[in-house]
């Protein structure tokens, strides 16, 4: 493991501190010299690519210092390891975060512009590395650099999808897909380790046999090894010298060519295996929530688990022999059960490769392990059909099953005669097919089980977990997700930051229950009216924006009303176009209606396969269409399907908003983190009680809030009772007129039969209660427009929002991690 060459600096451990400067003149040479000597250009031939590269470069030079002083760490017996096991991380663009958290932003701009460029154009060059669907991958991107923040050593673990989420464009009304091309130019962030890398078995079977001492063997003769390659990626907490580390796994092929079919002179059978290899890690499945049973997303979920996992245990023995400790080396969280295979594997690498016991093996696997649920949504919940598993990873099964016996032995010990309970948490599923339930395999193989807001916590310990809740409650807790004020505000609301630390002082960013500070300026004039300034600046931003990407001119006056996430039918953008063709209605019928103008803007990808999601975004396109080029609601009601709703985009949208759109189906939506990015930046939310909704409520105050809609019981009775959609329909005229419309082919040139599926999904199913809300919803609604109209009291509610969001800094969220689960001491903020 350790082939470390010894020369005479090898006794050095700090590095050689070749002084890299972080001045202007000093930032200036370096990027001319990355110009020269990594770029291989002129100054005079150069592209905007060019210099964005070795701008790139230069910051991450002097990020190396940091980071192989913080990589030192790992070999520190006395830290335990923070590891962050994701198959996502929507990471967002580095250049700009980076150079924030470093301190080096100034300088940057500066020599940047000595050299006639402007930094604002080298950091639109940066293409994203998207490498996750929504919410669960961004807040894994946000646990990075609060961990790089509060100093703690950890390693997020993931896959280096050479494409990620698709690109969205908007054809005709439709969402396309194209690929998303993020390596074409290269990576400046990211370096290779060739050197770390590991084979990964699949396929085949087992044999057992007796060695010379008569112990039982077991071999595992796979039909392929694939190697899995380490890409490192330096991740900069906030002024904490410290930079995290982002270590993602390519799959290549053990040898580039299989000499035999070779020499045989199979060209093309020899090239295959290579290809087959590298496609593990090609691209990115575009599902944000339900299961696919796909056996080559199966494959990238062990390949990556299975490298991480022999990575950590080589880093455990650099530390101790012993792999009973391998609890106090690590604490591993699994990121929902995308990782659940951990558990298996771990199991394995510890009895099969390293000669533990079976029972020092399940101890120390469950101590390492965590499982953070994201969803509720049944149908979202993991389950491998059991052939396709068995066919990929028949050691893995052999390993399930006996976890799985000796499991359900303490079931029925403590359930005696509980069939029905035991048939449910069986870690295999019989009821039809037969299959592998991930969650309960990620649940058997923690020691602590944890959901993402106080509500979804509540649900989860009710429902889908409720039998391994009553089992082991003490397993289970709650940590109520955060985002980072580094990034999503910092960074993407430069105006707003500037302005509250001119107020209260600069402490907000690492110590967010300071903006509480804030409060009293909520009643200084002259505060509110930079306050509106920001904030209005931030609108005409965007407005150009929209303008450019759709073609569609905005008001920047208007009331920015935004919904921004994947597009779900439990997130309900159909129930925010309800109200928009009510509103469009009203205007028509009465052309003197007192309704403030609005902008509604959205955003967000539709998995590829999901047809009633797609057809949302058909609608919305369709209905901007209609509405906006009506001479009657002209400067009043403006509809904008903002394309390719990103990192990138969300930040450059979330500072512009008035009004946060948080409009789920009570119950549903886990925790949501845009409610927090909205709040943050200022826009006030009009939500149902859902996910961290509800917390949000509790901390800004209900006054400054805008709720609405059945709550989690009343959905809940409401189902019971059995719901008629088609009543509400029936019973409420504006609801009929809206729906009526959309039936009628008015937003699709007479074409009735476009938006049938979706009409009559909500007529005769309406799964997520849209119907049951919409009146609720429209009422709120009118409460929004009459509190925008006093827009002095508006901007009071919008700075109390913003002081009083501390608790939904990731900061928070990542301390409840290290003392509710992980076990790892917090340590006292950068410099002290
Ligand atoms: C939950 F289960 C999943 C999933 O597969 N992908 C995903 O993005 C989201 N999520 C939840 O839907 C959000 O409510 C939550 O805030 C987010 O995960 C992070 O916890």
């Amino acid at each position: 493991a350790n082939n470390t060459v010894k020369t005479a600096a090898s006794s050095q451990t700090q590095g050689h501190n070749p002084r890299r400067g972080v001045g202007t003149a000093a930032m200036n040479r370096a990027i001319l010299d990355h110009l020269h000597f990594t770029m291989a250009r002129l100054p005079a031939l150069a592209s905007r690519n060019d210099w964005y590269m070795a701008l790139s470069h230069a910051v991450r030079d002097r990020m190396l210092d940091d980071w192989l002083a913080s990589l030192h760490h790992f070999r520190n017996k006395e830290l335990k390891v923070v590891s962050y096991l994701s198959a996502e991380f929507l990471l967002g663009p580095h250049l700009g975060n980076n150079l924030i958290n470093t301190g080096m932003w100034d300088a940057a701009r500066d020599a940047v512009e000595s050299l006639g460029l402007t930094l604002e154009d080298l950091l639109r060059q940066e293409e994203e590395p998207g490498l996750g669907n929504g919410g669960l991958g961004r807040l894994a991107a946000c646990y990075l650099d609060s961990l790089a923040t509060l100093r703690i050593p950890s390693i997020g673990y993931g896959i280096r999808y050479e494409f990620g989420i698709f690109d969205q464009l908007i054809r005709d009304g439709w969402q396309v897909e194209t690929a998303d091309k993020w390596l074409k130019f290269g990576n400046p962030w990211e370096i290779c380790r060739s050197e770390i890398a590991y084979e990964v078995k699949m396929g085949g079977h087992t044999e057992y046999h007796h060695d010379a001492d008569g112990r039982l063997a077991i071999a595992w003769l796979p039909v392929k090894v694939i190697k899995g390659v380490a890409y490192d990626t330096p991740i900069a907490g906030y002024r904490s010298r410290i930079t995290g580390l982002l270590r993602l796994w390519k799959s290549e092929a053990v040898e580039s060519f299989n000499f035999q079919a070779f020499n045989a002179g199979e060209y093309y059978h020899a090239v295959d295996e290579k290809v087959v290899s590298e496609s593990i890690t090609k691209v990115l499945y575009p599902n944000d929530e339900p299961g696919v049973g796909k056996l080559l997303r199966l494959a990238q979920q062990y390949f990556f688990v299975s490298c991480s996992l022999q990575d950590m245990i080589r880093v455990h023995l650099l530390r101790s022999p012993r792999l009973e400790e391998f609890d106090q080396t690590f604490a591993v969280q699994m990121n929902d059960t995308h990782p659940s295979l951990a558990v298996a594997e771990l199991m394995r690498l510890l009895v099969d490769e390293h000669g533990l016991g079976w029972d020092a093996a399940w101890k120390v696997t469950r101590s390492t392990m965590a499982y953070t649920n994201h969803t509720l949504l049944p149908e979202a919940l993991e389950k491998w059909p059991l052939q396709l598993f068995a066919n990929l990873l028949p050691r893995h099964l052999e390993i399930v099953y006996e976890i799985n016996r000796r499991f359900l032995d303490e079931v029925s010990q403590a359930y005696p005669g509980d069939q029905a309970r035991l048939a449910r948490m069986s870690l295999i599923e019989e009821t039809g097919g037969k299959f592998v339930r991930m969650a309960n395999l990620a649940s058997v193989g923690s020691h602590a089980i944890n959901g993402v807001a106080h509500l979804h916590t509540e649900l989860l310990k009710e429902t889908v977990l409720a039998d391994f809740y009553q089992m082991t409650p003490g397993k289970f807790c709650n940590v109520t997700n955060g985002v980072t004020p580094r990034r999503w505000v910092l960074l993407s609301n430069p105006g707003l930051a500037r302005l509250i630390s001119e107020s209260i002082g600069e402490e907000w960013v690492t110590a967010p229950e300071k903006l509480r500070k804030l409060e009293r300026f909520a009643s200084d004039p002259s505060f509110l009216s930079a306050w509106r300034w920001v904030k209005d600046a931030n609108k005409r931003a965007l407005a150009a924006t929209i303008l450019e990407r759709t073609g569609v001119t905005v008001d920047p006056e208007s009331l920015f009303d935004i919904q921004v996430k994947r597009i779900h039918e439990y997130k309900r953008q159909h129930l925010n176009l309800l109200h928009i063709l009510t509103l469009y209605h009203r205007i028509k019928r009465d052309p003197g209606a007192q309704i403030p103008p609005r902008t509604f803007i959205f955003g967000g990808k539709a998995a590829p396969g999901y047809f009633m999601a797609k057809l949302i975004i058909k609608l919305i396109n369709s209905v901007a269409e209609v509405v906006n080029t009506d001479p009657e609601v002209a400067g009043r009601l403006k509809v904008v399907f903002f394309p390719d709703f990103n990192v990138t985009n969300g930040q450059l949208i979330y500072p512009a908003a008035d009004l946060s759109e948080q409009i789920s189906t009570s119950g549903k939506e886990a925790s949501g983190t845009g409610n927090m990015k909205f709040s943050l930046n200022g826009a006030l939310t009009i939500g149902t009680l859902d996910g961290a909704n509800v917390e949000i409520r509790e901390e800004v105050g209900e006054e400054n809030f805008f709720l609405f809609g059945l709550n989690a019981t009343e959905v809940q009775a409401l189902k019971k009772s059995g719901y008629h959609p088609g009543r509400f329909y029936e019973e409420d005229g504006e609801l009929r007129e809206a729906i009526d419309a959309v039936r009628s082919g008015l937003f699709s040139h007479g074409d009735a039969g476009l938006f049938q599926p979706l009409v009559d999904h909500l007529l005769y199913d309406d799964e997520y209660l849209a119907l049951a809300d919409y009146r609720s919803y429209l009422e709120c609604q009118e409460r929004v427009s009459t509190a925008f109209r006093q827009r002095e009291l508006w901007s009071v509610k919008s700075v109390l929002n913003v002081a009083r969001m501390g608790k939904f800094s990731s900061d928070r969220s990542i301390r409840e991690y290290c003392e509710k689960i992980w076990k790892v001491p917090i340590r006292p903020p950068f410099p002290h």
